[in-house]
């Protein structure tokens, strides 16, 4: 006998990834040991006895393509990280009746955790393989490709039931959110450039919303330090009966304690003043509150139960972004106000929208990979007939840098979840 063929799988039963199952090959080497190969044939060494046999453990590959309900064969996905309340809600951890209540919501399809940590879980995936792929030189339309097709493989990319979250931000510099390469675009990537990587993932409408800053040049180091201690106050800080306009002086006192050498001028790092996070609620990116990034007296609390993308941008600019540039991203407005169109391509396009995203955001690119061309005339008629909403480029002055780091929170019952937190940020 010559063979040392891995037999606990009769060839039907191998896994159409199977290149990519971590254990066949540690299968392969205990039964390749030297004694099971001995030249004269005293294969009769080989382990015979079959072990109780191991699941196959399957592992993502490179570039991602496994979609995560394969890695994940019992359907429960993992939990992000757990802080607990503080102060006056500190007692919710141990409560009887809280944990009462999350035991409900995760029983509840409507209500339960699973779908957005199994968006969380595909966004932790996909953004380490970008992180270790993204390099200057690159197009921004490549970056957004591996991206997109990471996330459409892992999230199982399925109608509306589960996909891309919203269009890949891929801001640079002066720039902070907003901008996503249209068809066409030449842009190239930077060795000095600072790039903002916001991804969105969705699973029956549970968006998760997280977002990082890539820099190839230690320049701006401490400016990403600076916001990415932000966004780890304001996570910190955030709680049941917080008030919005108390967070934002949490999250605006940490940025200011940084500062940034650039060409050897020492420049503030200046939080965004109108830019902020917000609540997610199903299919809808804002839910309607807002965190503001500097100090503010909104009264507004956070309640039990919500979804909060906290986010902060911090710049070395004047601290204020306006609208600037080609649009790239879209959503029709959730209350979209009914109007007869009489342009005919308008009324196809929107019927298109609808089947395509619902009320999710899109950009150009995803609608003509849904087969539109020729579509800007409609898509400016549905902008000014107030269906649709445009989100431009939103840029701090020329010469400036800004960076972005974002997380999406669970206003659970007895703790707080950082849905999306990974090992990198
Ligand atoms: C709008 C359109 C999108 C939401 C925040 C954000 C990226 O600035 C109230 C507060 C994607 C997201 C959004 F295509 N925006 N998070 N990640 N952008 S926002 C906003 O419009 S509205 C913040
Ligand atoms: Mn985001
Ligand atoms: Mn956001």
């Amino acid at each position: 006998m010559i063979a040392t063929v891995p037999t606990e799988k009769k060839p039907d039963e191998v896994p159409p990834a199977a290149a990519a199952d971590g254990e066949e090959d540690e299968e392969m080497e205990e039964e390749g040991a030297p004694e099971a190969q001995g030249a004269g044939g005293e294969g009769k060494k080989k382990k015979k006895k079959k072990k109780p046999k191991k699941k196959s453990k399957l592992e993502q590959t490179e570039p991602p393509t496994i979609g995560l309900t394969k890695l994940f064969p019992d359907g429960n996905f993992p939990e992000g990280e757990l802080q607990e309340y503080k102060d006056d809600n500190s007692y919710r951890t141990n409560s009887e009746e809280k944990r009462y209540d999350e035991r409900m919501a995760m029983e509840d399809p409507e209500v339960t955790y699973n779908n957005i940590r199994r968006a969380a879980e595909v966004h932790r995936q996909v953004r380490k393989y970008a992180r270790k792929t993204i390099r200057p030189g690159m197009r921004m339309l490549e970056i957004a490709d591996l991206i997109e097709n990471g996330v459409r493989n892992l999230v199982e990319e399925n109608g509306l039931e589960s996909g891309i979250g919203f269009p890949t931000g891929l801001s640079l510099n002066h720039c902070a959110a907003h901008y996503s390469p249209n068809s066409g675009d030449t842009i190239v990537l930077g060795e000095k450039d600072v790039l903002k990587v916001d991804i969105g993932v969705h699973v029956k409408g549970r968006i998760c919303d997280s977002a990082f800053t890539l820099t190839f040049d230690p320049t701006y180091e401490k400016l990403l330090e600076a916001v990415k201690a932000a966004t780890d106050t304001g996570v910190r800080e955030a709680g049941i009966d917080v008030r919005l306009g108390e967070l934002a002086g949490y999250i605006q006192e940490t940025m200011e304690s940084y500062e940034v050498e650039v060409n050897g001028k020492v420049l503030p790092v200046k939080p965004i003043e109108n830019l902020s996070g917000h609540t997610i609620a199903p299919y809808q990116i804002h839910g309607g509150k807002s965190v503001l990034l500097v100090k503010n007296d909104d009264p507004t609390k956070m309640e039990e139960g919500e979804y909060f993308a906290i986010e902060t941008f911090g710049s070395t600019g004047r601290g204020k972004v306006i609208e600037q540039g080609e649009v790239s991203h879209y959503a029709r407005k959730v209350d979209a106000p009914h109007v007869p169109l009489r342009l005919t391509s308008a009324k196809a396009l929107l019927k298109s929208i609808n089947k395509n995203f619902g009320t999710l955001p899109w950009c150009r690119r995803y609608l003509e990979r849904a087969g539109e061309s020729k579509y800007l005339l409609a898509l400016n008629h549905l902008v000014s007939q107030g269906i649709v909403q445009d989100y431009p480029p939103l840029c701090d002055v020329r010469g400036s840098m800004t960076a972005q780091f974002e997380h999406t929170i669970l206003l659970r019952p007895t703790r707080k979840e950082v849905v999306s937190r990974g090992d990198d940020y």
